[in-house]
């Protein structure tokens, strides 16, 4: 496939073409590089979601769900699946992939599972380069699914538009949550499987949460919308919810300041990946091999060869 004939079916929205990108680009290759290079100035159409929260608490059968209702509104849906890898086999687990095949073999909806282990390079610039592909392909929602668990998987469900966090009415699941720091991150709330016994208390707990957020008159107070994913109930609230704070962001032209801090994050990502390539070139990794010994035996401080190695660096450096 010509790289020119290759963005040109990005942008006409072409499955297989779609795939390849998404691949060249989780992967970092040249083409990869080109491609985003290539759509840079194509993108800002596509709204994004994160979805995120405990492992179990419905967040793909929600996003299955909400993705329905999206598609059923005339929107092309994208869908970013960050699958908790298996530190034993390093496979994604199945499971999220055979709960969304429901809306898979849609037209209309495009999923896309990322490894969020052993990926080079940030997780979170992955996932939003694999947004900007769909951004220039067309879609009008992407979907990020991912694990409320770790920093990067909180990078990915921040680094959008709208973050949704899913709860579930468990006594103590709003506590955990604040701890693993979603309260923070989170624009709407799901008290999901609210089938259960608590979900109002749950809803009552989290408003207590949410009061304690620094708030004044120009901020966002986050919704608590009570669903049941697996019955489809609740699901049309979350989208009022979500477009709600479209038009919040819109108003108090907080969009752009979202889409500037993306944009600026991305940046500086890329000059430390950049500087990293450079930096650790064989020369210097010799440098560090052969002062790691007297780093360890306490003749040397870590300090003395990071300097050593940056001035090394310096001098390389053609002014
Ligand atoms: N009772 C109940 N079960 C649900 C609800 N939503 C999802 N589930 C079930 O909870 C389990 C985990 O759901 P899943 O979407 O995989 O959670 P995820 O790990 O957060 O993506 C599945 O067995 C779902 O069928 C709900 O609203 N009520
Ligand atoms: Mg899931």
């Amino acid at each position: 496939m010509q790289f020119n004939g290759l963005l040109e079916k990005i942008l006409n929205g072409d499955r297989r073409a779609i795939s390849r990108a998404l691949s060249e680009v989780e992967n970092s290759t040249s083409t990869g590089e080109g491609i985003l290079e290539g759509i840079s100035n194509l993108i800002g159409h596509s709204y994004r979601i994160g979805v995120t929260g405990p492992p179990g608490s419905g967040k793909s059968t929600l996003t299955n769900q909400l993705t329905k209702l999206l598609v059923e509104k005339g929107f092309r849906v994208a869908i970013v699946a960050v699958d908790p890898t298996s530190p034993f086999t390093g496979g994604a687990l199945l499971g999220d992939r055979v709960r969304m095949s429901e809306v898979g073999t849609n037209q209309k909806v495009f999923i896309r599972s990322m490894a969020s282990r052993g990926s080079l390079g940030g997780l979170s610039q992955k996932a939003s380069d694999a947004g900007d592909v769909f951004d220039a392909a067309q879609f009008d929602y992407t979907i990020f699914e991912t694990v409320g668990v770790g920093q990067s998987e909180l990078d990915v469900a921040k680094a959008v538009d709208t973050t949704i966090v899913v709860l579930v009415p468990e006594s103590g699941d709003s506590i955990q949550a604040m701890k693993a720091g979603l309260m923070e991150i989170g624009d709407i709330f799901v008290v999901n499987k609210s089938d259960r016994v608590g979900a109002d208390q749950a809803v009552t707990a989290l408003q207590v949460i949410l009061s304690m957020r620094d708030h004044d008159e120009t901020t966002w107070l986050p919704p608590i919308v009570k669903t049941i994913a697996s019955e489809n109930k609740g699901i049309d609230l979350l989208f009022d919810q979500i477009s709600n704070h479209k038009s919040f962001l819109n108003e108090k032209k907080l969009f752009e300041v979202r889409r500037l801090d993306r944009l600026k994050n991305k940046i500086k990502d890329l000059v430390v990946s950049n500087l990293r390539k450079e930096f650790w070139n064989a020369e210097r990794k010799l440098i560090l091999e052969s002062k790691i010994q007297n780093v360890l035996e306490g003749k040397v401080s870590p300090a003395k060869v990071v300097q050593e190695l940056i001035d090394d660096f310096k001098s390389s450096v053609i002014y």
